[in-house]
């Protein structure tokens, strides 16, 4: 029968079994059958609760403070973040993602078609993550862009210094002022994405941030989330007007982003499609490469301003 009350989990019978022996220990009289008698070990639903929640808000303390704050999951986010993390297991990596899927645009590889262009020499990549490709010269195509997502995901979430909070989105950017009177970019101010989308309608929702000495904006081109922080950079005074992403051309495009990923106003870093709409540069519509690769760039411009 269902309790009516609710009851303290640490004094439940299931948890002084724990306690007191093992969870795989027939006195569960589990069974992995698949004939129609599965049993599960018991469990209680405050267990399940506050499994979550003291890893959750554990984790939310603990990155407060991190090293390096990325703010978009997609193709240039995770590049970043797998190169970065990877590169320097010594730093705190926090991600930030708006959606409840993390991989941005590459869940497809362009016009709603599954396939992903990546042009050389960006393919190095995919051969470091260990993601296959059929070489068509020039360029290489995996058979779906969601291979490409779902590996360096895998690979990012992995890794111990890594973690993402999803459904998360970036309201804010913390700026302070030095001495001098210089402003620098040294934080995010955040809310769940439920929360972000509702500010209209209660009157007061507030958020939360999380300080780093490097953030990494990797929110993608303009649109209902996109090309965030570049955005903000205007409003706040900080950056004169954007240069909005122009036409369609690859071969400017690629090397543009990759060349221009830099630390655009100290303590902000910008990569993939959201520097075309800080620079003004050309989109490349479906190629891959430059996302990549710029993210690769980001993570390193990271270490240099950590390091320096
Ligand atoms: O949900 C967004 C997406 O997953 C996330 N994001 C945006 N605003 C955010 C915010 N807080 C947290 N305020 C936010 N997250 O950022 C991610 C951006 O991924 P993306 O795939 O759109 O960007 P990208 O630069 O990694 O890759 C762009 C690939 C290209 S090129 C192109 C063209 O040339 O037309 N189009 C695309 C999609």
């Amino acid at each position: 029968s269902v309790a009516t009350t609710p009851r303290i989990v640490e004094d439940s019978p299931i948890h002084l079994l724990k306690k007191n022996g093992s969870l795989v220990d027939t006195t569960f009289d589990v069974n992995e059958d698949y004939q129609g008698d599965y049993r599960f070990a018991p469990i209680e639903e405050a267990e399940v609760s506050r499994a979550m929640i003291k890893r959750y808000f554990n984790m939310m303390y603990d990155r407060a403070v991190s090293d390096v704050v990325i703010v978009g999951a997609g193709s240039a986010g995770l590049s970043c973040a797998y190169h970065l993390a990877t590169a320097r297991p010594d730093l705190k990596v926090t991600i930030l993602e708006a959606n409840v899927a993390p991989g941005g645009g590459a869940w497809l590889g362009g016009q709603l078609m599954t396939p992903m262009v990546v042009r050389k020499p960006a393919d190095r990549f995919l051969r470091e993550l260990g993601v296959a490709y059929e070489d068509e010269g020039n360029f290489v195509v995996v058979k779906h862009a969601a291979l490409f997502t779902s590996t360096i995901l895998s690979r990012v979430l992995a890794l111990p210094n890594v973690v993402l909070m999803n459904a998360t989105a970036v309201e804010d950017l913390i700026v302070r002022t030095d001495f001098q009177g210089r402003q620098r970019v040294a934080g995010v101010v955040t809310n769940w994405t439920l929360v972000a989308l509702n500010h209209d309608t209660q009157s007061c929702m507030d958020p939360n941030t999380i300080t780093a000495p490097v953030i990494i904006s990797a929110t993608g081109h303009d649109g209902p989330m996109g090309a965030f922080s570049a955005k903000r950079l205007v409003s706040a005074g900080l950056l004169k007007e954007l240069g909005n992403m122009r036409g369609l051309d690859m071969n400017r495009a690629e090397p543009a982003i990759v060349n221009g990923t830099r630390e655009v106003t100290p303590g902000l870093i910008l990569t993939g499609m959201e520097l075309s709409e800080h620079d003004g540069s050309n989109r490349m519509g479906p190629t891959f490469g430059a996302m990549m690769a710029s993210g690769i760039k980001a993570a390193k411009e990271a270490i240099r301003i950590l390091d320096s």
